[in-house]
């Protein structure tokens, strides 16, 4: 296929990039990654160890360049995920920054240093458009996080989609404080904007002076998660700066769960400007948008992106043609930007799929002109916290690991901040003494990843059962 970065093939002195202190322009990037390229080339897998900083974006770029999929890890991932990780996706070497403290847990992998001053040259892409870019981990309902294989096609596509939705051109600077483990803060906030020959600013960690500054000195776009734009809109009361800074950028993109109506009025009564929501997925990339421009639509992500398909299915399968805001059916989609695949999980990929329409799990309605306007999803059991999906089951099992747990359940409850909080419903094993709710939290912390702790212990005497043993996660409500 083509390049995924015609602007590396004939790089100028353009800014590229900058990540707290290091900046990059398109010729600095190309000679870096470039000679990343040349040093990995050949490797059948790569893990990164995905700080927010710019030996992130050239790890990345640079096993893009050479053909080599590439594993984002977290760097707090914590020790039971990342062990599974790495047994599940295999990668032959780590790269990392020069200074990073890497976990006990990859002391078995060859560390490679990305050295951001290195001088490799020109490398022309042969990787052909199937073969696969990126393995990005998503958490499902129960189990361990699945490894989602997104092909250059996938990448190139979304990318290029959301470049036609949204006017996205070189003249563009992004700003955002996204992980850069995640679809949203590696592919659409810095693979965006390099694909596009753009610039991309990263703020290292989410501030709202941050933001403000960053908007205030040229950025046209922002993407971020809900609770960050909700930070925002709470730091609008008193600050006409940042209204300023927000008002002054092109576009501001709002994605990873939904915007609370009231975020989106307040940033606008503020600003006067709208924020844009789409619609992704790990497995599917990016599906819809709303039209910038166009009558603001808060609670809808907009119509199907350029080349997707949408569908909305009712429980029988029967697919729905219903364009009226109130018949609810699951989403499926189909198109380039979808991915292969589940690592080493055909069971999984074959049961994600109803033909070549990939099921979502989420339930939408769609509106007279098409838009989609997402109600909640099939699985209770998936919660979003923060942009993050989190599993429960995977937290139950690690709260299950602790001495002092005898029985635990885990739900999503309203959180102004973060959309959903984890809550634990905790059977101690010793009434008496019960874990703490700092130590149940710390422990799940260590095993699978902070984002993953609960914020909320309840304790009780017995999970609610149904006549099957099965735990009633209905009736675990806040009065339980
Ligand atoms: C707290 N910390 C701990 C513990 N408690 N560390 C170890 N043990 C503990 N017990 C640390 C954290 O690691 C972190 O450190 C700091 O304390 C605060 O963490 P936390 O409370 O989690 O932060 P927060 O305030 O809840 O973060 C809000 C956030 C974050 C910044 C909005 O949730 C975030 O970055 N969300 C983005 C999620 C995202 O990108 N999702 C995309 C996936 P430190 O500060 O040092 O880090 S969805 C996707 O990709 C699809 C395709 C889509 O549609 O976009
Ligand atoms: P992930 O598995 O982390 O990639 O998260 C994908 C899920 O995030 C989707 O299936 C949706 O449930 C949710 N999501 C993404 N964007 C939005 C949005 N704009 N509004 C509501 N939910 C969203």
């Amino acid at each position: 296929m083509s390049a995924l970065f015609p602007a590396l093939a004939a790089p100028s002195a353009r800014p590229a990039l900058r990540c707290g202190p290091d900046a990059l322009t398109y010729e600095e990037l190309a000679r870096a990654a470039g000679a990343l390229a040349v040093r990995i080339g050949g490797a059948g897998r790569v893990a990164v160890w995905a700080t927010p900083t710019a030996h992130t974006a050239v790890a990345v770029v640079g096993a893009l360049l050479a053909g080599v999929p590439a594993v984002p890890l977290n760097p707090r991932t914590g020790e039971r995920e990342l062990a599974h990780i790495l047994d599940d996706s295999r990668p032959t070497a780590v790269l990392t920054g020069a200074g990073d403290v890497l976990p006990a847990g990859l002391d078995g992998l060859p560390r490679t240093v990305v050295d951001l001053t290195a001088s490799g040259p020109p490398v022309a892409e042969t990787a052909g458009a199937e073969s696969p870019a990126l393995i990005v981990y998503t958490s499902g309902t129960t189990g361990p996080p699945k490894g989602v294989l997104l092909s250059r096609r996938a990448v190139a596509a979304s990318l290029d989609a959301l470049a036609e939705a949204w006017s996205w051109t070189a003249d563009d600077i992004l700003v955002h404080a996204l992980p850069l483990f995640h679809v949203h803060g590696l592919i659409l906030g810095i693979l965006g904007p390099l694909r596009r020959g753009g610039a991309v600013r990263h703020l290292g960690a989410f501030s709202v002076e941050g933001v403000a500054r960053e908007l205030g000195d040229g950025g046209t776009m922002l993407f971020g998660v809900p609770t960050m734009y909700h930070r925002l809109a709470d730091a609008l009361a008193g600050d006409t700066g940042l209204a300023g800074a927000l008002a002054g950028a092109r576009l501001l993109v709002s994605g990873s769960a939904a915007l609370p109506v009231h975020d989106h009025e307040r940033i606008a009564a503020a600003t006067g400007r709208t924020v844009v929501e789409r619609y992704g997925m790990t497995e599917t990339l990016m599906n819809t948008s709303v039209v910038p421009g166009g009558e603001p639509r808060p609670g809808t992500v907009g119509p199907p992106l350029a080349g997707v398909d949408l569908r909305l299915v009712d429980e029988d399968g029967s697919v729905l043609k219903e364009l009226d805001g109130e018949t609810v059916g699951e989403v499926q989609v189909r198109g380039p930007n979808l991915f292969s695949g589940y690592l080493n999980r055909p069971d999984a990929t074959a049961a994600a799929f109803d033909g070549d329409w990939f099921r979502t799990g989420d339930m939408a309605v769609r509106e007279a002109d098409g838009a989609v306007r997402l109600v909640g999803r099939k699985a209770t059991d998936l919660i979003k916290s923060g942009g993050y999906k989190i599993g429960a089951g995977e937290i139950e099992n690690a709260l299950l690991d602790h001495p002092g747990v005898r029985e635990a359940a885990v739900t999503g409850e309203p959180d102004p901040d973060l959309g959903e909080r984890i809550v634990a419903w905790v059977v101690p094993e010793d009434k008496d003494r019960p874990p703490t709710a700092e130590e149940l939290a710390d422990h799940v912390a260590r095993l699978l990843a902070p984002h993953k702790r609960p914020r909320v212990v309840r304790r009780l005497d017995a999970l609610p059962r149904n006549d099957m043993g099965k735990i009633l996660k209905k009736a675990l409500t806040a009065g339980s």
